[in-house]
């Protein structure tokens, strides 16, 4: 039974670019096959707890703006708002969804109620899942919110800070499991520092590797089969959190030897607020090994913080599913909707136009990375740019196989002398406008 939230409103429908109806897809349709497959199953759309059904809408200046029904601390209300929620999702026709343990249980007064809570939701969950068809791409722990994790959670200068984080991580990893999660995310909101006067750097960076491991090491006792991601961001709400970037988790892997078990959730907006392009670090975790999935949200150029709005930037989402692409594509992952509507967007049917258009935005940017790599549009001159490198002298320079004598003598003997060549930027940049 209906739960009347939405009122009226249907199932969300394509109809085309011409349509000017709020509440239908424009670009967004499932079954368009782009480069062979379907488009819901290139994009893997979930939407995000967290903003959607638990945020009350307030800013440092003032509280809460949305009045929901369910937004009271018992289970009854949980309930109440994951009924919505599924409506939500078979409304929006997303295929998945993503949650924090705290987004979907009420709190408990110790570690033995939250599990308690926790499981009891995820139960009702299943039932969920199985009567409408949506997945959970992703589960995780919020290990940032309460009080108790003020000081960092794995790198918390309190090692019972540390164990509660570590079981409340292990009852997320389980109830994940147990409703089909495809991935596990974590995100160390509270994993870095406020003052270096009062933090132990390598410590704190030492008991974060334990943590991690400690995750590694469950997931393969429990045959967990999904992926294992870690969501790099430089700030906010710590002035410098651990995880700052692709490459700097990256460095942080390799040293604890997880290399190869771990990957990364990028998402638009933390990658702008670490100084560089959502491109870049896809393109950075591709060459690296370490793509998983991504959190698509739009920051404010100009506000400098996590404004995590629905992304409506046709061309910024063109490059960024062009390095989706380019990669191979989801295994795993998909594009989780960490995104939430300004605060003054009161109505339910907001929350609908909200990831509608983000949708659109999407299927546009994808099915111009699409056409982008049909045409070897940017492949094809990039090809040829290090075409160079082909060569059997080249590929030797490249295998190490020339000591730096022997560099020297083959400049000198063929009197290598380089003509720079136009690197062409402008006409690369007037081809993808081409496709967007
Ligand atoms: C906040 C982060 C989180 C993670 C999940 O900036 O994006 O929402 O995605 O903990």
């Amino acid at each position: 039974m209906s739960t009347g939230f939405f009122g009226d409103i249907q199932k969300i429908k394509y109809e085309g670019p011409d349509s000017t109806n709020p509440l239908a897809f424009r670009y967004y349709q499932p079954d368009e096959i782009v480069l062979g497959k379907r488009m819901e199953d290139h994009l893997r759309f979930a939407v995000a707890y967290w903003h959607t059904f638990t945020w009350p809408g307030g800013d440092p200046f003032g509280g809460q703006t949305f009045l929901r029904p369910w937004f009271e601390d018992t289970m009854k209300a949980a309930k109440l708002k994951a009924d919505v929620a599924f409506e939500f999702f078979s409304l929006l026709g997303a295929p998945y969804y993503c949650f924090h343990d705290a987004d979907v249980r009420p709190e408990g007064k110790n570690f033995a109620e939250n599990t308690r809570n926790l499981n009891e939701i995820v139960d009702y969950f299943a039932e969920k899942q199985a009567a409408t068809g949506t997945k959970l791409l992703w589960g995780t722990a919020n290990l940032f919110s309460n009080r108790r994790y003020m000081s960092g959670a794995a790198t918390n200068p309190d090692p019972d800070v540390f164990a509660f984080a570590a079981a409340t991580v292990k009852t997320c990893i389980d109830a994940t499991q147990k409703l089909g999660g495809e991935n596990y995310v974590l995100w160390g909101g509270r994993e870095g520092y406020e003052t270096l006067l009062n933090t132990d750097l390598k410590r704190e960076l030492d008991q974060l590797g334990r943590f991690l491991n400690l995750v590694v090491e469950y997931k393969h006792k429990i045959g967990f089969k999904g992926t294992i991601l870690i969501e790099p961001k430089p700030q906010e709400p710590t002035k410098h959190q651990y995880d700052y970037d692709v490459a700097t988790v990256y460095g942080f892997l390799k040293k604890h030897g997880l290399e190869n078990e771990v990957k990364v959730n990028i998402e638009q907006g933390h990658a702008i607020l670490a100084g560089h392009s959502f491109e870049h670090e896809l393109a950075l975790a591709n060459a690296l090994g370490i793509f998983g999935s991504i959190d698509m949200n739009r920051n404010d150029y100009q506000s400098g913080w996590d404004t995590d709005q629905f992304p409506n930037n046709v061309p910024e989402m063109a490059l960024a599913y062009y390095h989706v692409l380019a990669g191979g594509g989801f295994k795993t992952g998909g594009t989780n909707f960490d995104a939430k509507l300004r605060r003054q967007s009161l109505d339910p049917a907001d929350l609908l136009i909200g990831h509608i258009g983000g949708m659109d935005c999407c299927a546009r940017g994808l099915k111009a990375a699409a056409k982008m790599i049909e045409d070897k549009a940017l492949s094809q001159p990039l090809a040829d740019r290090y075409a160079g490198w082909e060569t059997a002298e080249a590929q030797k320079l490249f295998r190490g196989e020339y000591s730096l004598d022997e560099i020297t003598n083959w400049v000198e003997t063929k009197d290598v002398n380089p003509q720079p060549r136009s690197g062409k930027q402008e006409l690369l940049e007037n081809v993808v406008n081409r496709y967007v």
